[in-house]
């Protein structure tokens, strides 16, 4: 049995086709959407729900306003290469009302200090630990 170039060369693409996929799979990664609530719960209730968040490059945090108090997001400090301090979202009044941060190039992985600037005295603040990238296989 003989078998035919073209034969050969079909047989390459399907494998080389079949090595794309698995290394397209490998690699792509969901970005995952992470909500963090303002809330006030009682008297010294006032808080970032969750205070910890963990996020990957390229996912979503969005703060939403859950209370009845005027709440907003002022980072704080990040890792030294980070390009987010001062960065702040505007006041958040109205219930359900959502602020979003993509983690795109300035998160650079470590942890992040935020708070909310009219209750950061009362201890309305979070931390967000931003993971490094997947390695490539
Ligand atoms: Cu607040």
């Amino acid at each position: 049995m003989t078998i035919t170039r073209s034969a050969l060369l079909l047989l390459g693409a399907v494998l080389t086709s079949a090595t794309t996929w698995a290394q397209d799979s490998a690699v792509a990664k969901r970005p995952t959407l992470h909500l963090v609530a303002m809330v006030e719960r009682g008297q010294y209730g006032i808080a970032f729900e969750p205070m910890r968040t963990y996020a990957a490059p390229g996912d979503t945090v969005r703060f939403v306003q859950k209370g009845a108090l005027p709440h907003n997001v002022l980072f704080r400090s990040g890792p030294p290469a980070a390009a987010v301090d001062s960065l702040e979202s505007p006041m958040l009044l109205e219930a359900g009302a959502t602020w979003d941060v993509v983690l795109d190039s300035r998160f650079v992985p470590g942890k992040y200090h935020f708070v909310c600037v009219p209750h950061e005295t009362l201890g309305m603040a979070g931390l967000l630990y931003v993971e490094p990238a997947a390695a490539a296989p």
